[in-house]
């Protein structure tokens, strides 16, 4: 299955097959895709992505997916928009991928995925020892309000923040290569699941930040065109009002530290019923819906 070229979508990847995969298109299109490593894991495994660029001084949307071990469909949907990206004839979609560069990172915290596929398939954090327990949440370790809220000092919490801000290599390995890219940033989506969510900065505060307003009706636009393929309903608003409260976020650091315009955090497929398993046959379809808000997202921002 390493070539996923031939990927039929109805099937969860291993770690191993997505990174084969992405070394297999760089080589299958080695105009536009290039082999990215972000990071290095506390385990020592690569953060691989990839870039796609159709020629230089291209403004930039970046995909990070997969932080959270155990949310699954994460991964499979961004492999899924990585293809349409490559090979779609929708006119729409060929346009999006000719006037932006893609960085696209399917999996930010391998040694947790590796965990959930091969010990426990709900872990979430990464796999460091902290004394006799195992893992920091990825998703409140960056410096941003870290430890602030919606985050524990408990190191057998779900949401251990960790020793400091940046304390793990997932972390800071990945912000120094999103600031290498600089602020050339336009686009940041950070993928999770589950909850059919689409959040906007910050998680300390439900005070609207500077360009609340055009974020959100950006964003409720295309949770519209979401909903046109299969009906399925999102809801949009700050992280904290529509969610909880919680800091030391990606969403949050790019958002403070890169000034990034438009910044949204997905929380994938379904609402409960499933959760984190949700079935393989329900990849392609939520693949399909959320390829469809990405597209009308990259519409609007054009024009913003
Ligand atoms: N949800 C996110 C989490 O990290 C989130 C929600 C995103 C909070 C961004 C703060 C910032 O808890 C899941 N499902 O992980
Ligand atoms: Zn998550």
């Amino acid at each position: 299955r390493n070539n996923v070229r031939s990927m039929q979508w109805d099937a969860y990847y291993e770690l191993e097959e997505i990174y084969a995969w992405i070394d297999d298109l760089a080589k299958t299109y080695p105009d536009i895709v290039t082999t990215e490593v972000a990071g290095t894991s506390y385990e020592g495994r690569e953060i691989k992505g990839l870039k796609i660029s159709h020629g230089p001084g291209r403004r930039i949307v970046f995909i990070e997916s997969g932080i959270h071990a155990r949310e699954w469909i994460t991964p499979a949907t961004v492999c899924y928009i990585t293809i349409q990206l490559l090979t779609s004839n929708d006119p729409e979609t060929r346009a999006a991928a000719r006037d932006f560069d893609w960085y696209i990172f399917p999996v930010t915290n391998p040694d947790g995925y590796v965990w959930t596929h091969t010990d426990f398939r709900l872990w979430r954090k990464n796999r460091k020892p902290v004394g006799t327990e195992f893992g920091i949440d990825l998703n409140r370790n960056w410096n941003s309000n870290w430890l602030v809220k919606g985050s524990s000092t408990n190191p057998s919490s779900n949401n251990y923040a960790g020793l400091g801000p940046f304390s793990e290599p997932e972390t800071r390995t990945l912000s120094t290569y999103i600031t290498a890219i600089g602020n050339k940033i336009d686009i940041y989506l950070s993928m999770h699941s589950s909850g059919q969510l689409l959040l906007v900065p910050f998680g300390n505060t439900t005070q609207p930040l500077a360009n609340y307003y055009d974020v959100v009706n950006i964003g409720r636009r295309a949770m519209g065109a979401l909903s046109v393929r299969y009906g399925t309903e999102y809801t949009t608003g700050n992280i904290a009002e529509a969610i909880y409260h919680a800091t030391g976020s990606s969403a949050d650091w790019v958002k403070e530290f890169l000034d990034v315009p438009l910044v949204y955090i997905y929380e994938l497929r379904d609402r409960g019923t499933f959760g984190h398993l949700l079935p393989p046959d329900q990849i392609l379809p939520t693949s399909e819906e959320t390829m469809d808000s990405i597209i009308d997202l990259i519409h609007q921002a054009k024009r913003f």
